[in-house]
């Protein structure tokens, strides 16, 4: 009878809430409403310790929302209802305590462990310094010298001045473009140590699963390792002036191979700049 009834209802609402999240991956797509799963390992545990306390809240709201609805519709006025009178019950007290500590706990165990293994940087294979400037990014290869700077592509740069409406068909990475990208290899953990060098920056590439303020003065560190080759597009995060909009950021990921070679050929590009660079010997004084 109203039991069976209830029964129904509520496998009705147990149906239709697995809608509400799906799993996606890379980087985000138009009117993408969950957070997306990432390609490095911090992303997806990141994604792992969300959908946990998604899924924890779903059920205390359907719970809560099932039994008031059913308060509400069988304990009605006009079927002759009366309140209850009682002000304590120690058995309840006590239930909705633990239960929410306990909950509470296996929501915490886990984001704790991941949260630690996020700011652990050690044995990284490389290191990379990434320097925010009014406004662009400078990518330096520590112990490569190879140096990067890395600013918006002159294509988005040319629409943005004209004024012309961007075409989302024509320039889909209208504003997510740069001139050089940040290549790195796939399976290799990085140390990434992060400062600025006018106004506070922030670097964010939401498919590496992290954001991390690029502050003058002071060296910030992070670390990723990307899983799947592919490229991988954010932006400054921070309000660093009028052209914060305007300094994307490109990560392209590739085979461990791949990046050897790129880098050789930066190593070749900038050699000549470098020795052009260094002062000239001295001339041997006239005797
Ligand atoms: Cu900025």
């Amino acid at each position: 009878m109203m039991q069976g009834r209830f029964l129904r209802w509520v496998m009705a609402a147990a149906a239709m809430v697995p809608v509400a999240a799906l799993a996606q991956a890379g980087d985000p797509k138009p009117w993408q409403l969950n957070m997306g799963r990432g390609v490095t390992a911090t992303s997806q545990n990141a994604y792992d310790a969300h959908m946990l306390v998604f899924w924890i809240c779903a059920a205390i709201g359907l719970v809560v929302f099932l039994a008031m609805g059913y308060a509400i519709f069988a304990f009605r006025k006009s079927r002759g209802a009366v309140a209850a009178k009682w002000s304590h019950h120690t058995g309840l007290e006590v239930l909705w305590t633990v239960i929410p500590v306990i909950l509470l706990v296996v929501m915490a165990w886990p984001a704790t462990t991941k949260l630690i293994a996020m700011y652990d940087t050690r044995d990284s294979a490389m290191t990379i310094k990434v320097t925010g400037y009014q406004w662009m990014w400078k990518y330096d290869y520590l112990g490569e010298d190879v140096s990067i700077t890395s600013r918006l592509d002159r294509e988005s740069d040319r629409i943005r001045q004209s004024g012309a409406r961007p075409d989302a068909a024509a320039n889909p990475y209208y504003l997510l473009d740069v001139d050089n990208e940040l290549v790195v290899p796939v399976d290799t953990k990085i140390r990434f140590v992060i400062t600025a060098d006018d106004v506070i920056h922030s670097w964010w590439v939401p498919a590496l699963g992290w954001k991390q303020d690029a502050v003058p003065g002071i060296v910030n560190e992070h670390w990723t390792e990307i899983s799947e080759p592919g490229v991988y597009r954010g932006q400054c995060a921070e309000l660093c002036g009028k052209d914060h909009g305007f300094m994307p950021i490109v990560v392209r990921a590739v085979p461990v191979a791949e990046y050897e070679q790129w880098l050789a050929a930066e190593k070749a590009r900038s050699a000549p700049v470098a020795a052009q660079a260094a002062p000239a010997p001295a001339a041997p004084a006239a005797g």
